[in-house]
Formats: C-alpha cells, structure tokens, sequence
C-alpha cells in the first residue's frame, strides 16, 4: 500500500539522488492535446515513442496513456514498454511526475509537488491541469511507495541535484510569483531543504531564451557528475540567450558545492536559434494562451535537454548543423555512456525537450560496504521492493 505521509523527508533521512545514479526505470506520459502538439499530436506521438524505445535500450520504461489513447499509444509503443492507464492534461512527466528521494537503506519515496500548469491563470499553459497534479500519486500508487504531499508549486523541471546536497535553479522560475507568491525566497529554500535534503542551493537569473515554462533549470543547465556541470551556450553576442548564458556562467563560475567544491562548467553550444515555420504552427488547434505558437516565434532549444538513462545518454537533435558538435561534447563528457541522438523537434514544438517528458525512478540500493544485506551478505546491491 502507498501511504501519504505527514512527515518531511529530510528528518525521515530520505534525499533526491542525482539523475546519473542508478535508475530502477523511466516514466513517461503519452502526448494527445491538440493546442500542445500539432496535427493531433501525431508527430510528436511518434517522437515520444522514438524516446522511449531509445530510454529502453539502457532501463525499464512506463508509459500512462489517456483511456482514449491507451490502444494508439499501446500500437506505437514497442512491446517491451510498459503502458498503463494514465489519465493526464498534457504529457511532460518530469514535471508532473514525482519526484523520487531515497534513504541509505535502499528504500524510495515520492515528493509530490502542487502543480500549477505553470503558472496558473496567471501566465500558466492551460486549464484546467487537474489530472496532471495526480499524476505524482498515481505513479507513487502503481509502484507502491510511499507520498510526501509537499506545499510547494514546483515542476521537475524547475531543479537538478548533484544527491550531494547541491542544487541548481532559476529565480525566473521559482520566484515567480505566479508559483507561490505567499513564500519567500528563504522559504523556498526551505522547502526544498525539507522535502529535497540539500544543503546548497545556486540560483540562475534566467532560463534559456523564450522558455514557456519561465526558465525551467533543466533546459539551461544540469550536473555532469558530482561539482561538473554543462551550460547552453551561443557565442553570438548579439543574441538575447548570450548575456543570459553568460550570467548562469558567471554565477556557476563562483559558486561552491554543498561539500564546498568549486564547479567546473562544461558548455554546449545551442542549436538554431530554431523558430515555428508556417508549416508547423498551419495545424495546431489555438491555445488559450497561444503562447508562442505561431509563424516565426522563436522557439526555446537546448541539447541540456537531454535524459541520462543507466549506461547512456538520449540527446535531443534538431538536424541543426550544431547537432554534430552536441553529440562529441556528450560522447566527450560520459565516456562511461552510450550517446544516443533522437529526433526531437516535435517536443520542442511543444516547448520541452527530452528531459521534460521523462523522469527517472531511482533503484533505491544500500551503498557498498554500508550494512549487511538481507542475505547477510556485506555490501550487496538491493532494489528497493
Ligand atoms: O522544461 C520542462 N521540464 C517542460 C516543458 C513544458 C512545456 C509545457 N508546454
């Protein structure tokens, strides 16, 4: 049974680990919405699907589908992924999902943050986004771990970790005061203090360029490994990403880590800049917001985008001539893993990329060396459930 907790996860001795530690499997979500994804989310379904058999390659992966898609999604979906009856307003699961945090002794647990469409009626990306803010829950429930219900707005998105205590995000995002405007920014930080077990937190200014999301982290900026990090970048200075990529540079540059490491900052020249052709935005359905959907926009890409699965990397292309030096700067960056580049211009047309539709359950194992096992055995690896 999964039960919803009225502790925090810090006093019960739980973390979020980093994304580059091992995973149990990948959650993803099916797209449909018509105002999201074009042509009836056909290609971008198609995209989804390239992700997930690529993910699948390295670990497990789930995907929820509306009843009405569960047959369409079950027919695209190559047979070893696993589909499930998943009701949902749109299709970005790293930010509705949960996310995971772990203890020493091998056991997960979910936080399940308030979730906003981001931003709500006042800047958000649609309405209603009821089915979305269960999706943490239905995910905790089906794997049956157990629920911390933070008060927090906060997509997934909005953070990355080092599992050392170290977390980067953006002002943009989490100040915003269209996430929780009653909160302080010190009170944020304690939040995520609680509910995350980090010590250190690096705030950006500002996320990539035209993000809808207000500046998610995990388009700009994530973690490497432990005190490395990799930037979007472009050299055009006359290009509005410059000066903001310059900042986070600037920022990161000077910041330490929870363990009072300096960082080294790997960067990863952006693609484009890529914008919405007038054949794309010709069948998408208008949105309530229409936020940047139409002829010409500029469309907010990133290779930071990317999802790091167990023993390989699956890195968003955009058949943009940068793509090529992506795919060395990654292969160069994880020698320890295998580079894999999907196609992915269809999510961006939906204003994410690969990281954004995926999130990763952690195996949740106790560390080499650090108790006896269940078989008595001294440092054995042991899955969570
Ligand atoms: O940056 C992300 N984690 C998701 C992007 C969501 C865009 C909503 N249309």
């Amino acid at each position: 049974m999964s039960q919803t907790l009225s502790t925090l996860p810090l006093q019960d001795g739980y973390r979020m680990p980093a994304e580059f530690e091992a995973h149990r499997g990948c959650w993803m979500l099916w797209p449909f919405r018509p105002d999201t994804w074009r042509a009836g989310a056909l290609f971008a379904q198609e995209q989804f699907a390239a992700v997930a058999a690529a993910i699948a390659q390295f670990e497990a992966v789930t995907v929820g589908a509306a009843a009405r898609q569960y047959e369409n999604a079950r027919r695209m979906l190559p047979a070893p992924i696993r589909v499930v009856e998943m009701s949902s307003n749109d299709a970005w699961m790293r930010d509705t999902g949960p996310t995971f945090v772990v203890n020493g002794r091998g056991d997960v647990r979910g936080v399940d943050w308030r979730f906003n469409a981001y931003g709500g009626l006042n800047g958000g990306l649609y309405f209603p986004w009821d089915l979305d803010d269960l999706v943490a829950r239905k995910v905790l429930e089906i794997e049956t771990l157990d629920r911390y219900r933070a008060p927090l707005v906060l997509e997934g998105g909005a953070i990355h970790v080092d599992g050392q205590g170290t977390l980067i995000t953006t002002a943009e995002c989490l100040l915003n005061p269209n996430r929780n405007p009653a909160l302080s920014r010190e009170a944020i930080e304690d939040h995520l203090k609680s509910y995350l077990n980090v010590q250190r937190i690096i705030w950006l200014g500002k996320g990539v360029y035209r993000d809808e999301t207000s500046g998610h982290v995990d388009n700009l900026c994530c973690f490497v490994r432990p005190a490395e990090v990799l930037l979007s970048w472009t050299n055009d200075t006359t290009d509005p990403q410059y000066e903001i990529s310059r900042q986070a540079l600037e920022v990161l540059s000077a910041a330490s880590d929870a363990r009072g490491r300096r960082l080294t900052v790997h960067r990863v020249h952006q693609p484009g800049p890529l914008f919405w052709t007038a054949e794309e935005s010709r069948y998408l359905v208008a949105s309530e917001t229409g936020y940047g959907r139409k002829t010409g926009d500029r469309l907010a890409a990133s290779y930071v985008n990317f999802y790091l699965a167990n023993g390989g990397v699956v890195l968003p292309l955009f058949d943009d001539p940068h793509d090529r030096a992506a795919l060395g700067t990654l292969a160069r960056l994880f020698p320890e893993r295998r580079v894999v580049g999907v196609a992915a211009r269809e999510i961006l047309l939906g204003g994410g990329g690969i990281h954004c539709i995926t999130q990763q359950q952690p195996l949740g194992y106790r560390p080499a060396g650090s108790d006896k096992g269940p078989s008595g055995a001294e440092g054995d690896m042991r899955c969570a459930r």
